[in-house]
């Protein structure tokens, strides 16, 4: 059985598994097995093979037509990075010094090819887990750590860095993206948002909203909708019969399926959407296909629900080893570069560890002062109980406990 073959039926065990399950309760729904791949993740638009063999695209070569040698080696080392980042934010949670810490391995060339498509006046509306674009955009070491340490419910200034706060909210931030989009029409500007949201937003009511109003006032925004093929444990399969792309069009949205482990497409594929949007055509839907190598978080253990074949079918696909692959190919990758990337890795992650364990953790009642700019009764009656929550530890301190 070949690695594609392999991964239809975990999609229809998962199914049928769900059917049993919900039969005992008495809300008692069925859901028709899937029978086909409903979603193939090989239907996509590719400019590098998972081998690493460059592909002629008729749409997209002319947006990559300017990525020479020496720039795809700088979006490796981008993708690079970002993976020994990620692994230093699941080291620090597992040694205790990090809440909370949501895995990116394997979405590197999403969130590469399509950050790097962006201009200095552009804004990207994030969730949680584009720790890439944030690093794009010009996070610094502590940004990466402080929020999922607790200190601060945001380090990044959305204005310096062009991204939004990240947004937990699922699908939320795409209505953020519009509205922001519809400022810069408002402003004559030339410029463009950027909705980032997963594959599980797309059944969000928000997200649904957010197309209607981009579709009515031909707002410049761009949603990038990452289908990691999970939404915690729930697989795309089982929220969209067809492509998610496919949806776009419905709402007079033109759309791109792309390889989302290929960083070549994914940053053509973000130029040609955030060109039309710039240039008054409207927004545009950008579905990249990829995989969350991962768990959904580091509370998260996918192997109770996830199949080790389709992990290792998508490892094969991996967004790093094509780029090196090609690199190689054409004499571009070679020991003094790997060490180069990895000194560069090192050093952003020594930084990230050194904010971390350099915190110093605010008093606890701080959490609530910025919440509203006025004063307000109800936040007023929270701080009371906090500080006396709070104090009542001192007393245990006091009496020896
Ligand atoms: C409105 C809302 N509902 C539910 C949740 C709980 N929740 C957190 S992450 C998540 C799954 C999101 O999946 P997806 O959109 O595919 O993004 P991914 O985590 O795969 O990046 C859910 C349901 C939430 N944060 N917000
Ligand atoms: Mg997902």
């Amino acid at each position: 059985m070949s690695a594609a073959s392999a991964m239809t039926p975990v999609s229809e065990r998962m199914l049928l598994t769900r059917r049993v399950r919900c039969e005992g309760t008495t809300m008692v729904y069925t859901l028709a097995p899937v029978t086909a791949p409903v979603d193939s993740v090989e239907d996509v638009a590719r400019l590098l093979s998972p081998d690493g063999t460059r592909l002629p695209d008729r749409h997209l070569d002319a947006w990559v037509a300017d990525v020479d040698p020496s720039a795809l080696r700088g979006l490796y080392r981008d993708m690079a990075v970002l993976r020994r980042v990620d692994a230093e934010g699941v080291a620090l949670q597992r040694q205790g010094q990090l809440g909370l810490w949501p895995p990116c391995r394997g979405q590197e060339a999403t969130q590469i090819g399509s950050a790097r498509a962006m201009r200095r006046e552009d804004f990207a509306f994030t969730s949680y887990r584009e720790l890439g674009v944030f690093l794009t955009r010009g996070a610094t070491p502590a940004d990466v750590v402080l929020t999922w340490r607790g200190e601060t419910h945001s380090s990044m200034d959305p204005a310096q860095v062009g991204v939004a706060i990240p947004q937990i909210i699922i699908g939320a931030q795409t209505v953020h993206a519009v509205g922001y989009a519809m400022g810069i029409q408002r402003d004559g500007a030339e410029a463009a948002s950027m909705a980032y949201f997963g594959d599980g937003a797309m059944s969000e009511g928000d997200v649904g909203e957010a197309m209607v109003f981009a579709a009515t006032f031909g707002a410049p925004v761009v949603f990038l909708c990452t289908n990691n093929q999970w939404a915690i444990s729930e697989p795309v399969s089982l929220q969209s019969r067809i492509p998610l792309s496919r949806r776009a069009p419905g709402y007079g949205i033109p759309s791109i399926r792309v390889d989302g482990n290929d960083v070549l497409a994914c940053l053509a594929a973000t130029r040609w959407a955030l060109d039309r949007a710039r240039t008054g055509a409207g927004p545009a839907f950008i579905e990249a296909v990829t995989y969350r190598m991962g768990p959904h978080t580091t509370s998260d253990d996918p192997t109770r629900y996830r199949d080790a074949a389709e992990l290792a079918f998508w490892e094969q696909r991996d967004p790093l080893a094509r780029v090196e692959a090609h690199l190689r190919s054409i004499g571009e990758f070679d020991d003094a570069f790997r060490d180069e990337v990895a000194a560069a890795a090192d050093e952003l992650c020594g930084a990230v560890r050194t904010a971390c364990l350099d915190a110093r953790t605010p008093e606890p009642l701080t959490m609530l002062d910025d919440v509203y700019a006025e004063p307000h009764p109800a936040l007023d009656l929270q701080r009371e109980r906090l500080g006396a929550y709070l104090a009542s530890f001192a007393d245990d301190e006091e009496a020896g406990a």
